[in-house]
């Protein structure tokens, strides 16, 4: 089998997505993600203008050696753009792979681990109330675990929350908007909504929350400590992780959970974090990371070191990764858990796929590859938008991370 034609689409059934399309002179085709909120047109001019190009006439079953080829091949490696790019072709590929091999991806990567795969989904409101309540719809929906973030009293806005009854979505359409955050205040606030949901929901339900890379280590070390009454499955992101060392400062005070790495693009940007243990979860996403070959790679050395995976599967990540991470989380064994933001109904309707909910647990269903197609009739109904995600500054002004 020789791939013959590469082509992106690139559509907005609600928000940004980048889609790589892989044919085959069998007449098999393969789809890939490469979606990179606020900046996924610098994807697909990686993708046409120098990826696909060299795919042509390669055989699609190289998985190992084509990967290699655009990473190393490449001399620049690394980064969001580019690890998008080889994520979209990789995952494609497997795609093709298990059509041609007539199985579910899950085969091809070790085979059912598990019944399914537990998703958390995410909670927020206005106020702790509201937050509590949101977090009770799902819980009545079937979900086991669920994340929770509240508005903060004294400031406008805050991450995670919608605004006016819609839905949350980060990326807006028009220049980025700007909120006020301060430390102090959320610091103050976060404990009191977990001491509302354990009460009001017992022990059984997992709770999660994300800091969105806000906190100083030492900061993130209080909270931590903090929150240990309230037994978080985890506390996400709670500095930022360039400089690795800060979470050794977090590990030290508290015994909450940590998750880390939806922003991080290859294993080098988590392998301190993972062999010294610093960490309990690592989030990279399929899509980020290079696909379902490097992304296999990073969990089986996380594997030795009592790491679990925790795949990022917000909104921004398109049908086809949610599919992928389903398929990896079934397989692989040292899962965790996966997030579950559910698409609009527009973006499920442009991307028909067999994956399903219940019971809080998903499944990628039975089909042969991936098991999600594109409906490009459908695509081209929503054409691409511009859209940024927001900008974060403190009550003085200083920019600081959102
Ligand atoms: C999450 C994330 C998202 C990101 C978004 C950025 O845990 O789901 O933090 O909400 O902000 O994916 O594009
Ligand atoms: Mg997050």
């Amino acid at each position: 089998m020789k791939i013959v034609n590469g082509s992106v689409n690139v559509c907005s059934p609600g928000r940004n997505f980048v889609t790589l399309k892989i044919e085959t002179d069998e007449g098999i085709y393969g789809l890939g993600d490469g979606t990179l909120n606020g900046r996924e047109l610098s994807v697909v001019s990686y993708l046409v203008e120098y990826v696909i190009p060299c795919l042509i006439g390669r055989d699609p079953f190289e998985t190992e050696d084509i990967w290699q080829y655009l990473y190393r091949g490449a001399y620049w490696r690394r980064g969001p753009v580019t690890m998008a790019a080889i994520a979209a072709v990789d995952v494609a590929l497997w795609d093709i792979k298990g059509k041609a091999l007539n199985t579910p991806v899950y085969n091809l990567l070790g085979g059912k681990s598990r019944n399914g795969v537990m998703v958390y989904a995410h909670a927020n409101g206005v106020d702790l109330g509201q937050t509590v309540e949101s977090a009770e719809q799902l819980i009545e929906r079937g979900y086991l675990a669920v994340r929770a973030q509240s508005g903060i009293p004294g400031l406008a806005s805050a991450y995670g929350v919608a605004q006016d009854g819609q839905t949350y979505e980060p990326a807006q359409k028009g220049l980025p908007a700007e909120s006020a955050w301060s430390t102090e205040k959320y610091l103050r606030h976060v404990p009191m909504l977990f001491a509302r949901l354990r009460d009001r929901f017992g022990d059984d339900v997992h709770l999660l929350h994300d800091c969105h890379h806000r906190l100083t280590p030492i900061e993130a070390a209080r909270l931590g400590r903090d929150l240990e009454p309230y037994r978080l499955f985890w506390m996400e992101d709670p500095t930022p992780a360039e400089q690795q060392e800060g979470y050794l400062q977090i590990r030290e005070h508290t015994t909450t959970p940590i998750a880390v790495g939806e922003v991080f693009n290859t294993v080098w940007d988590a392998e301190m974090l993972i062999r010294k243990q610093w960490i309990d979860y690592i989030r990279m996403s399929i899509v980020h990371a290079g696909g379902i070959t490097h992304l296999k790679k990073v969990a089986d050395f996380a594997d030795i070191y009592h790491v679990r995976t925790g795949c990022h599967g917000a909104t921004d990540l398109s049908p086809v990764t949610m599919a992928a991470s389903l398929h990896f989380g079934l397989a692989a064994h040292n899962f965790g858990i996966q997030e579950h933001m559910p698409h609009t109904a527009e973006t499920d309707e442009v991307f028909p796929h067999q994956y399903s909910f219940k019971e809080g647990y998903m499944h990628p269903g039975d089909e042969p590859g991936l098991g999600v197609d594109l409906n490009e009739e459908l695509a081209a109904k929503h054409p691409y938008q511009r859209a940024y995600l927001p900008i974060s500054r403190k009550l003085d002004g200083t920019l600081s991370d959102w």
